[in-house]
C-alpha cells in the first residue's frame, strides 16, 4: 500500500519513516522546499534520537520520498501545525491548506487521517472542507458517491522518545464512521504495538486535549504550591515530596512555567469549545502562565539585595524541559529575555549546553551572550537556575551559600 504524509515535522517525519521502515511506501508532502530537499537527501532537519537513521534507511532503501504536493496514495496522514491565535483560538489554517491540497487527488476509497492535534469537530471540518471541492465522493458511499474514509488518530509521543513511544504506545482511533476507524487502526497496526482503541472522531480530538489538560492542571497545583510555600516560608520541594508519602497523592514538580508547543496550547482548545464549563482547565492555564512573571520578580528581589549597578546575572538553560535543544514556547527563554530587558545594565550569561548559536528572541539583546558554566559560575553574581538538564546537577556544590533562584529545586 501507499502512504501520504502531509506535514513532515516533528510527527509527520517520524511517521513517515517508521511506516517506510515497515515496508510501506510513503511521500512525505511538505510546503517548505528546504524541508523536501533535506528529506530527499536522507537528512532530518531537527534533533530527534534515532530518527536520522530511520529517515537515512528509508530513502536508500526507496521506501521513503518526499514531495512539495500530494500524490495519489491508498492512504493519507495529515500532520500539520494547529497552533492558536493571539486571543487563545485554534487556528486551523494549515490543516484547512492540506485539504485543499489533498482533494484535487482523490479517487474515492482512500482514508484520510488527522494526526494533528485538534479541537473538537476538526475531523469533520476537514471533511467537509474536501467534499465541498468533491462533490462526487462522500464520507459513507450514500448516493453512489465513492467513498473517502476519514479518522482521527491523535499522536501521544513524548519529545525525545518518538521512535519508541510511535511503537510502544496505545493509540486512539476514531472515525467519522466505524468503517473508517478500522481502515485506520489496519494502518496504525503496520507499526504500533501498542493498544489500538477504536472510537469516534470527537472523542479522539477531545481524548487528546484532555490528555494534556490533565498535565496542565497538575503541574499548576504543583505551581500554585509554589507560590503558597513562599508566602508560608517554607520549602515547596520538601513539602511535596512529604505529601507524596501519602499512597494516593502524586504531585508533579514546580518549574519556571510550562513550555512545549502541545501542553501549553491543547488546554485552551477546551476552554474555547466549553468556556463556561472548562473552568479549572482555564485557571490553570492561567497559573503556569503567571509563573514565568513570578520567577522575574524573584530575580528583581534578588538583583535589589545584591546592590550592584552592573550585576553579572547568570541564568542556567533555555529549552522547555531538561536534555532537549526544544526552545518552542520555552519558559527559561522568556524569563532569560525579561531579565534582559529588565535589567539595561546588567550581562546576562545564558548557559545552555544543548545550544550553539544565540536563539532569535536573544539575539538583538545586545546585554545577553551564550556562555559555559565555567564562566557563569565564576562570573556570576545572581544565578537563575531554570531547566534541570543533566548537566546541571553538579552546580549544586559551586552554587551552595550563593545568592541563587532555583525555580526547579536542584540546589535541594
Ligand atoms: N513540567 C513541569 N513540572 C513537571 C512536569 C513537566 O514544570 O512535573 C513542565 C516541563 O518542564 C515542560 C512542560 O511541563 O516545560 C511540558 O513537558 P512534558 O514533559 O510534560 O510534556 P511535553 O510537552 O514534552 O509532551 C506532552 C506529552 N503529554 C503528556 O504527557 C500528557 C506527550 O505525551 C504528548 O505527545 C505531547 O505533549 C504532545 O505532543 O501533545
Amino acid at each position: 500500500s501507499t502512504v501520504g504524509v502531509i506535514g513532515l515535522g516533528y510527527i509527520g517525519l517520524p511517521t513517515a519513516a517508521i511506516l517506510a521502515a515497515n515496508g510501506v511506501a510513503v511521500t512525505g508532502v511538505d510546503v517548505n522546499p528546504e524541508t523536501v530537499d533535506a528529506v530527499s537527501r536522507g537528512e532530518v532537519p531537527f534533533v530527534e534520537p534515532d530518527l536520522a537513521g530511520y529517515v537515512a534507511g528509508g530513502v536508500s532503501s526507496g521506501k521513503l520520498r518526499a514531495s512539495l504536493v500530494p500524490e495519489p496514495a491508498d492512504a493519507y496522514i495529515v500532520a500539520v501545525p494547529t497552533p492558536f491565535t493571539g486571543d487563545h483560538k485554534p487556528d486551523l489554517t494549515y490543516i484547512r491548506s492540506a485539504a485543499e491540497a489533498l482533494a484535487p487527488v482523490l479517487r474515492g476509497g482512500e482514508l484520510v487521517i488527522l494526526e494533528s492535534t485538534s479541537p473538537p469537530g476538526t475531523t469533520q471540518r476537514m471533511a467537509d472542507w474536501i467534499l465541498a471541492l468533491r462533490p462526487d465522493l462522500s464520507v459513507d458511499g450514500s448516493d453512489g458517491r465513492p467513498a473517502v474514509y476519514f479518522a482521527h488518530c491523535p499522536e501521544r509521543v513524548l519529545p525525545g522518545k518518538v521512535m519508541v513511544e510511535l511503537v510502544t504506545n496505545d493509540r486512539i482511533v476514531g472515525g467519522l464512521t466505524p468503517e473508517a476507524a478500522q481502515r485506520a487502526r489496519d494502518l496504525y497496526q503496520v507499526f504500533c504495538q501498542g493498544e489500538i482503541l477504536l472510537t469516534d472522531a470527537v472523542t479522539a480530538e477531545t481524548a487528546k486535549l484532555v490528555e494534556n489538560s490533565f498535565r496542565d492542571v497538575n503541574i499548576a497545583f504543583a505551581n500554585e504550591l509554589s507560590f503558597v510555600a513562599d508566602k508560608l516560608g517554607i520549602d515547596v520541594w520538601e513539602l511535596i515530596r512529604l505529601a507524596n508519602h501519602h499512597p494516593r497523592v502524586n504531585i508533579l514538580q514546580p518549574g519556571p512555567g510550562v513550555g512545549g508547543h502541545c501542553i501549553a496550547v491543547d488546554p485552551w482548545f477546551i476552554v474555547d469549545a466549553a468556556p463556561d464549563e472548562a473552568r479549572l482547565i482555564r485557571t490553570a492555564r492561567e497559573v503556569n502562565d503567571a509563573k514565568p512573571r513570578w520567577v522575574l520578580h524573584k530575580v528583581v528581589d534578588a538583583v535589589a539585595d545584591l546592590g550592584v549597578a552592573n550585576p553579572v546575572i547568570a541564568t542556567y538553560g533555555l529549552a522547555f524541559k531538561p536534555n532537549i535543544d526544544d526552545l518552542r514556547e520555552s519558559p527559561a527563554l522568556e524569563i532569560t529575555t525579561e531579565i534582559a530587558r529588565t535589567f539595561p545594565h546588567a550581562t546576562v550569561l545564558a548557559v545552555e549546553p544543548h545550544v550553539e548559536k544565540v536563539p532569535a528572541q536573544l539575539a538583538d539583546l545586545v546585554n545577553v551572550r551564550l556562555a559555559g558554566t565555567e564562566e557563569a559560575l565564576a562570573d556570576g553574581q545572581v544565578h537563575v537556575l531554570l531547566v534541570d538538564h543533566a548537566q546541571f546537577r553538579a552546580l549544586a556544590g559551586p552554587l551552595a551559600g550563593r545568592r541563587v533562584v532555583d525555580t526547579r529545586g536542584m540546589l535541594r
